[in-house]
């Protein structure tokens, strides 16, 4: 027991380290799940945010940190474990930040496929973007929370619905290569 809180500590502060040395040079963009549209249907794409850069906030400085364009009217929302959130279209074009639990996406007209389906889980990697509003979206998308606990999420929209420049890197959501960068 000793030895195991000595290795956690230890190894706790040596990931941190490693952690605390990332730099623009290493993690140079985000990329993130992204539920975009192709021809009036909901798609998955893995999208790529360039501009990582050493943050000059006060509190933060020196951190890695990205501008993710002017957003407004956020929301704060705790889904009950096992919900079903049905058929819909994203309200705003939007970062959906699951701090907790779990999200399963789906496709509606689609047999599900490594590309047409997406887990999120909660916490660091928990970052992903909807942009399949009504007007490009004829069905949009489903989003499921099997977990047996809440998950919170926060719905921030961008401000005129305008989404910062990225690039399209594939179809289907980010795998781990293009998160563990953090
Ligand atoms: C786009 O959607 C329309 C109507 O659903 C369909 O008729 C057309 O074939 C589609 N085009 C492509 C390139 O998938
Ligand atoms: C890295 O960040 C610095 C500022 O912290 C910036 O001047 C530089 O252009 C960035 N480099 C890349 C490759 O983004
Ligand atoms: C964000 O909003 C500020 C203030 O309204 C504006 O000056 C800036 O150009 C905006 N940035 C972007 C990327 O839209
Ligand atoms: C924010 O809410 C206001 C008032 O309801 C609305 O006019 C505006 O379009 C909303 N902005 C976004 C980005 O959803
Ligand atoms: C669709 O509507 C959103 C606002 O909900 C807007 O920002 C976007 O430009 C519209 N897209 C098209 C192709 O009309
Ligand atoms: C995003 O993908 C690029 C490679 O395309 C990689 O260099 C970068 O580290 C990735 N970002 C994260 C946060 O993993
Ligand atoms: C053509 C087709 O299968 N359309 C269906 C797509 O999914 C929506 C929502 O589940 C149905 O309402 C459509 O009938």
């Amino acid at each position: 027991m000793k030895m195991l809180t000595y290795l956690t500590i230890h190894l706790l502060g040596f990931i941190s380290l490693v952690a605390a040395q990332l730099n623009n040079i290493t993690t140079p963009s985000l990329n993130l799940t992204t539920i975009a549209t192709s021809n009036g249907s909901s798609v998955l794409e893995c999208w790529q945010f360039p501009g990582f850069a050493a943050s000059a906030t006060p509190g933060v400085s020196g951190a890695l940190n990205l501008f993710l364009g002017n957003t407004s009217n956020a929301s704060y929302t705790v889904i009950p474990a096992r919900f079903n959130g049905g058929v819909h279209t994203a309200p705003a074009a939007q970062l959906v930040f699951f701090a907790s639990g779990l999200a399963h996406i789906t496709l509606p007209n689609t047999t599900i496929t490594p590309t047409t389906e997406a887990w999120i889980q909660g916490g660091k990697y928990g970052l992903i973007l909807a942009a399949d509003t009504p007007n490009v979206s004829r069905y949009g998308h489903i989003t499921m929370y099997p977990s047996d606990a809440d998950t919170v999420a926060m719905q921030v929209p961008f401000a005129d619905g305008e989404v910062p420049d990225h690039e399209v890197l594939y179809a289907g959501p980010c795998g781990w290569a293009e998160m563990v960068g953090i």
